[in-house]
């Protein structure tokens, strides 16, 4: 299968794809300084596994900014990054202010280079369970999104890309997307409702994203954070065991419904990247893992606090 699109786990920032001409874009879990020119986005928290994930396209790039963003595309997919700083004062929440000011800016920029497909978004909020102006920060979070998908024209139900939205200590709105030009296959999971259809139980607004993206092309499923939720509900409050096994559920539901379109993708694929709200719980979660995966689950663990209250873990996946 033509790879145009590959993803890189690597526990060291002196990786050779760093310098590689066709990287994209970095994530950085580590609280070590990271010297990488592509567009970079760092998770600074102690007790994170030091680890980077490394996206890289098919040859030369083009790097730039534009407003917030920074950027790198090569004719087939564009990464890019920004930090946004909550703005002071008004009437609208500022994170909510931000949130939309950034989606804005990303599919504005999306549209102008002519990469129209939303892929994966990664979200970090600070303080992200916490209420201000009589709505947690979350759900102010999904007004500003679903304000800019609405405001760029696009559905809210159709061709949402994977993604994830975690609490992190503190800092700017910060965000990573992938985006591409021709269209994969979104997925849903059948034991969830999608997030899209949430009642407003969850937010006056709901969230924007699909369970899944699969990129058929490419030999890729980007599975979103994924979650002790059925239904719509949050099942095992303050069981960590518990939600672990539901969160394996998801993820092999979520698997099943991809392999019905590109057959052969297992848990022993995935690079998984699993947030807790207690960093006391990894090893409960890890026997819970190595219990019902085995032990070659390649997982690195990220301190996160998850974006309902009553959520001990979520968990991202990419699998080739
Ligand atoms: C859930 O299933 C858990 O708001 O972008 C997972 C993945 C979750 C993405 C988002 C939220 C988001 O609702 C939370």
């Amino acid at each position: 299968m033509a790879s145009t699109l590959r993803f890189l786990h690597s526990a060291s920032a002196q990786d050779a794809a760093l310098a590689d001409p066709s990287l994209l874009g970095v994530l950085a879990f580590s609280q070590e300084p990271s010297s990488v020119s592509a567009p970079l986005l760092q998770i600074t928290t102690a007790y994170n596994d030091a680890s980077l994930e490394l996206w890289l396209g098919k040859g030369k790039t083009i790097s730039g900014n534009s407003g917030d963003i920074s950027y790198r595309h090569d004719g087939e997919y564009l990464f890019g990054t920004l930090h946004i700083d909550e703005p002071l004062g008004g009437s609208i929440p500022p994170l909510q202010q931000a949130t939309e000011s950034a989606y804005r800016q990303i599919f504005t920029l999306m549209a102008s280079l002519g990469y129209p497909v939303s892929l994966r978004f990664w979200n970090y909020i600070a303080d992200i369970n916490a209420v201000t102006h009589g709505l947690e920060r979350y759900r102010q979070f999904n007004l500003g999104r679903q304000e800019a998908y609405l405001a760029s024209g696009r559905e809210i139900k159709d061709d949402l890309p994977a993604a994830c939205a975690l609490g992190i200590d503190q800092g700017p709105l910060s965000i990573a997307f992938l985006a591409g030009r021709t269209p994969g296959l979104p997925i849903e999971n059948p034991r969830q409702i999608s997030a899209y259809d949430y009642p407003q139980d969850y937010g006056p607004r709901s969230p924007t994203f699909s369970r899944a993206y699969l990129l058929p092309q490419a030999g890729l499923l980007l599975i979103s954070g994924t979650a002790s939720i059925v239904g719509h509900k949050t099942v095992h409050a303050g069981d960590v065991r518990a939600q672990t096994r539901e969160t394996l559920a998801n993820l092999q539901a979520v698997i099943t419904a991809a392999n019905q379109h590109l057959p052969g993708i297992e848990p022993k694929h995935l690079a998984c990247r699993v947030y807790i709200r207690n960093a006391e719980d990894r090893s409960a979660i890890t026997q819970e893992i190595e219990r019902i995966w085995g032990a070659d689950i390649q997982a690195s663990f990220v301190r996160a606090d998850i974006c309902r209250a009553d959520l001990l873990l979520e968990i991202e996946a990419t699998a080739d």
